[in-house]
């Protein structure tokens, strides 16, 4: 049954937006991944990182409902129990299988379902990235053609799809609404950068490493640094956004498409949290915002930046700290 609330909220939202699409039905439809040989090879060989993957899309789709749900108290819950429920109990026994990302976020995923859809499919082909890259028998050529081939699948879908043109920071840090995440919730969001941390890094990892017992060992390792980042209230979270060109410099010289369609995935996160976060956009006004900002994301020529740019940028941005010490479950006593 829908309650009332719900209802009020999407009359709401509905009434005030120029694209009618989720209000009659949304247009996206669901597309699965493209079957190929490997699928799932990243989860066979490595489950540790895979189920963080899982815990990941429970930790977005949590952060966007609190902050649509509980629009006056949403930086409280994000900072205190949700964010404690994440790092006590979800990353720590992360589930097995994707979830449905409607179903965590049942408001949020009705508001704004194209939200939901271009996400998911970028996961999609980080998924199929990872699957390919983890199927050691490849040669480096056959590698580069699948990794190819999974990018022409991403971009069968234009509707969703985000561009592979880097883009410039004025887009995600020069808007009305810019900053107002990290400014709520900086505990919270230094989380999100964990996320965003491991999902390059492991790319990295996968790519530097000779034989499959070095890369066991590579992805245990970026996955302790992980969790390193969850402890003592994020002390070790990264304080600025990671970047591929600072986190995967390997993977962003070899694939600097797909290094380029994740950064503006990451971003992109980072822009509809402000969105939602921002008293500078009335909620009457927060799909409006939220459907431009997919829109520039998608498009191949507003707020680009040059390649050059674009890794100087990433290069000041740096990396983090990553000394390795064992995670401590201290904070969770
Ligand atoms: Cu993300």
């Amino acid at each position: 049954m829908t309650s009332p609330r719900l209802m009020v909220f999407r009359a709401f939202a509905c009434g005030s937006l120029a694209v009618l699409s989720s209000c009659g039905g949304a247009r996206t439809y669901e597309q699965s991944y493209s079957r190929d040989r490997d699928n799932w090879s990243f989860r066979d060989r490595y489950p540790a990182a895979d189920r963080l993957f899982n815990a990941f899309d429970y930790g977005h789709a949590i952060l966007s409902e609190t902050l649509v749900r509980h629009p006056t108290d949403a930086a409280r819950r994000l900072e205190g129990p949700v964010y404690r429920q994440l790092t006590c109990g979800v990353l720590r026994h992360p589930p097995r299988v994707p979830l449905e990302e409607r179903a965590v976020g049942p408001m949020y995923g009705t508001a704004f379902p194209e939200a939901v859809a271009t996400f998911e499919w970028a996961h999609m082909l980080h998924r199929q990235i990872y699957d390919v890259i983890a199927t050691e028998a490849f040669s480096t050529d056959e590698r580069d053609d699948r990794v190819a081939a999974a990018l022409r699948y991403y971009r069968t879908r234009p509707d969703l799809a985000l561009s592979a043109a880097p883009k410039s920071m004025s887009l995600m840090e020069g808007q009305p609404y810019s900053l107002a995440f990290r400014h709520t919730a900086p505990k919270f969001n230094g989380l999100i950068w964990s996320y965003h941390w491991l999902q390059m890094a492991l790319y990295d990892a996968l790519l530097g490493a000779p034989d499959p017992p070095t890369r066991q060992e590579v992805v245990a390792r970026d996955v302790e640094r992980f969790m390193r980042m969850t402890t003592e209230a994020g002390k070790y979270a990264p304080t600025v956004m990671p970047m591929s060109a600072a986190v995967a410099p390997v993977f962003t010289e070899r694939y600097p498409e797909a290094a380029a369609i994740f950064d503006n995935l990451h971003s992109l996160h980072d822009v509809v949290s402000d969105i939602l976060a921002s008293p500078r956009v009335p909620s009457g006004e927060k799909r409006a915002a939220i459907l431009t900002a997919l829109a520039r994301y998608r498009d191949a020529t507003a707020f680009t930046t040059t390649r050059e740019e674009w890794l100087s940028m990433s290069r000041d941005m740096g990396g983090v700290d990553t000394t390795s010490v064992g995670a401590s479950s201290a904070d969770c006593r």
